[in-house]
């Protein structure tokens, strides 16, 4: 076999990602829990200005409304004194349940907890609360970056918090239900210029249709995927669960691609344009590439998907 994961993870070597976003996360868990809260928090205030997050759909409200009411029924020290534990990825009842969230149910327990700090009715952080020098300047290096990466910045400091489940030898995962896909009259079709691949195509047509069971079957069984800034998921069943979890309601737009075929019947395509999340729809585009490594069966061997430095890079389909 001409290539193993390691190697295919290389393909299209020139595409720029935005090593902004681990650089700036790296910085940010750096800092005391008090400063995190307080940053997100300034950082939430300042973003709420231009762009609102959805609120997130009632079958997640349900899955975290019993931690969600044990903090609420808390005196306000030990609110603030339970948000420090999830920070400080502490061992707590409530960490331990944290941990055993999906990224959208963390993401869902958190814009409550938000709205009830706005409404008075969860400690928030104090008024007069003075960031730390290096908090101030992770706070300003976040101001400078693009929406897309400014999200995915917010969106990992949510997800490290918790109690570490490689510590925890067996739990449930708790995600949310994974609605039906969308209705085949309903469907809508990608076209990108320079690509007719109909695994290309047939990936985010699905995708956008959540149809991860037409989904995952265009991957290989030992194929690979990898989300922006992380290890390759591995295996048709793990890429299938992270579909499930991770990836309702996502809006793909691809825009153009190149296609070349390479070593012993393998083919790298590389295709870039725009993904929006549900959390923020319109309002926050993320630039974004797709560089896919097909088997000679036209399978799925390994797609990276990466958040692009700046928009100049969607231009950018040098092989
Ligand atoms: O600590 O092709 C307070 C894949 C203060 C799949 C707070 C993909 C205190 C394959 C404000 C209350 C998924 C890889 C906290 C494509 C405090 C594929 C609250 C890519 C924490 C294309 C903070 C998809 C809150 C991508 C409420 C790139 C923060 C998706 C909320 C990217 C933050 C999605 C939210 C992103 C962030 C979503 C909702 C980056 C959401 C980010």
């Amino acid at each position: 076999m001409p290539f193993t994961i390691e190697s295919a993870r290389g393909i299209f070597p020139e595409t720029l990602s935005a090593d902004v976003v681990p650089a700036t996360i790296t910085r940010f868990s750096q800092l005391s829990a008090e400063d995190q809260l307080a940053l997100i928090w300034f950082a939430y205030l300042e973003m709420g200005k231009t762009i609102t997050i959805a609120a997130p759909g009632a079958a997640s409200m349900v899955l975290v409304e019993n931690t969600l009411k044990e903090i609420l029924a808390m005196p306000p020290l030990e609110q603030s004194q339970a948000m420090c534990d999830l920070a400080n990825r502490a061992d707590t009842p409530v960490c331990r349940t944290y941990a055993s969230w999906s990224p959208n149910v963390k993401l869902g327990f958190w814009y409550e907890l938000g709205q009830c700090m706005n409404q008075g009715k969860i400690a928030a952080i104090p008024e007069g609360y003075k960031l730390s020098a290096n908090a101030n300047a992770v706070l300003d290096a976040i101001r400078q970056l693009q929406g897309g990466q400014q999200i995915t910045v917010l969106r990992n400091a949510v997800v490290n918090m918790g109690y570490d489940t490689s510590k925890i030898s067996d739990y449930t995962r708790v995600a949310e239900p994974v609605v039906p896909p969308t209705d085949i009259s309903k469907r809508t079709k990608v076209s990108i210029e320079g690509v007719t691949n109909s695994t290309v195509l047939n990936y985010m047509d699905n995708l956008n249709a959540n149809d991860f069971g037409a989904l995952i079957q265009l991957f290989a069984e030992d194929g690979a995927l990898q989300p922006p800034f992380k290890r390759p998921i591995v295996g048709k069943e793990a890429i299938f669960r992270f579909f499930n979890e991770e990836c309702q309601n996502l809006k793909l737009s691809p825009e153009r691609g190149v296609l070349e075929p390479t070593e012993d019947g393998y083919t790298q395509i590389k295709v870039t344009g725009k993904v929006q999340t549900p959390w923020f729809g319109g309002k926050v585009g993320m630039d974004i590439a797709w560089r896919f490594l097909l088997n000679p069966d036209g399978k799925i061997f390994f797609v990276a998907i990466d958040l692009l430095a700046s928009p100049k890079e969607l231009l950018n389909l040098i092989r």
